[in-house]
């Protein structure tokens, strides 16, 4: 199968608690590759537009809080079957559920503050990536 893309963002609790390199070692490690990256501070425009499809959810407001509260590193992976196998390596989005071995289970600290995001479709992947980086950006 051929490689794909996926998008991935290690968020503000994680680069706050100065672990964004062993997350970085289980995307490696699970068989993707960083083919993009860049630690970015979100603004609130950004966050919000970034999880719209999340806006009528109680959660929201917090949500657009929390992914501005820090830095965040936006990142393009690439591999086979990417979005699912980031989908996995990540786990559960609430730690409690996660599967031993993901990143949410060994580094979440809450169902919110969950140290990534991951695209969840080749779809949205797309459209993530090109929400924060341009073509010439992304060196596979
Ligand atoms: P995902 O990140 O696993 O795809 P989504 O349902 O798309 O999960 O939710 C986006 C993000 O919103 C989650 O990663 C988490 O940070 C936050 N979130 C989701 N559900 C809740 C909740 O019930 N309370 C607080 N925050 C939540
Ligand atoms: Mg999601």
């Amino acid at each position: 199968m051929a490689a794909t893309r996926t998008f991935s963002i290690i968020k503000p609790d994680a680069t706050r608690r100065n672990i964004t390199g062993k997350i970085i070692s289980k995307l490696e490690e699970g068989g993707l590759r960083v083919v993009a990256q860049k630690r970015i501070q979100m603004t609130e425009d950004q966050a919000k537009q970034f999880y719209a499809v999340h806006k009528e959810r109680p959660f929201y407001g917090d949500l657009v809080s929390f992914m501005t509260s820090g830095p965040v590193v936006v990142q393009v992976l690439e591999g086979e079957d990417a979005v699912a196998r980031n989908r996995e390596i990540m786990g559960a989005t609430n730690p409690a559920d996660a599967a031993d071995g993901t990143i949410r289970k060994e580094f979440a600290e809450s169902i919110e503050a969950n140290s990534v995001h991951g695209s969840d479709a080749a779809e949205t992947a797309k459209e993530e990536i090109a929400f924060f980086f341009t073509e010439d950006e992304i060196v596979g």
